[in-house]
């Protein structure tokens, strides 16, 4: 297992992601996005994903806020592993992915995932040179996160709403999110999702699991 802490990255040109995207197609690794709210369930997500696909190669970047537990469960989880420190940023710029891409060895992977931060402060998600993003909600942000996220939910190619396994205790209502975006963006699939009781974990890493298939021919289980 590889993990590094990235520190003090320099800022570089705009071309940066197409750079990166560039190097994630010469490694062959289907590079996945995924963007929420702080505080969405992200990193909790990851760490259930690697799990459920152990048969897959599997390295992470994670930027921003991340505490002990999880460096030390990443460590033991991922395959490879970068943490980058965005500084002032609020979300992962081309410029740190690029850093952290350099010091993985990407060849050896079948999958990155990436968590970054989106919304509020940082509406929509940068290219960064990745294949797809998902948005992420959360059932503990509300039920109106279609209308304050559109950029999230224009760019993703799936969304999921996390914490599922809150709903029975909330007032979220899941239908009012549905025809938010069956209004903005019809064809835009919604999962609900839970590490807590794994409830949507098994259709989420097989949708994960066909594009590894289907971007780069690379048969496995799920
Ligand atoms: N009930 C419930 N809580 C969850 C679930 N997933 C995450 N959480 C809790 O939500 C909180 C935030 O989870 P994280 O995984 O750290 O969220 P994050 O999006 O990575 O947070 P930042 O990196 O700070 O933006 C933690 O207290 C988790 O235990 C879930 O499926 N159900
Ligand atoms: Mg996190």
């Amino acid at each position: 297992m590889r993990a590094q802490i990235i520190q003090n990255v320099p800022e570089m040109n705009s071309e940066m992601a197409e750079v990166n995207r560039r190097i994630i197609n010469e490694a062959g690794v289907l590079t996945v996005v995924l963007a929420g709210l702080p505080g969405c369930g992200k990193t909790s997500l990851l760490h259930a994903t690697i799990q459920r696909m152990h048969d897959r190669k599997v390295g992470v970047i994670v930027g921003g806020y991340l505490n002990m537990n999880d460096v030390q469960t990443f460590a033991t989880t991922a395959d490879q592993f970068a943490h980058v420190n965005v500084a002032s940023a609020w979300q992962l710029g081309p410029h740190h992915v690029h850093q952290a891409i350099k010091s993985l060895e990407l060849k050896s992977l079948d999958m990155l995932l990436i968590e970054t931060a989106a919304g509020a402060l940082c509406p929509g998600i940068a290219d960064l040179g990745q294949h797809l993003n998902v948005g992420v909600f959360s059932v503990s942000a509300g039920d109106d996160q279609a209308l304050k996220e559109q950029d999230l939910v224009r760019q993703s190619a799936f969304l999921l709403l996390t914490k599922a396994d809150l709903l029975p205790y909330t007032a979220f209502d899941v239908n009012l999110l549905r025809i938010q975006l069956q209004t903005s963006r019809p064809t835009v699939r919604l999962m609900e999702i839970s590490v807590r009781d794994a409830s949507g974990l098994y259709p989420w890493t097989s949708w994960l699991e066909s594009n590894i298939v289907s971007r780069f021919g690379l048969e496995g289980v799920v």
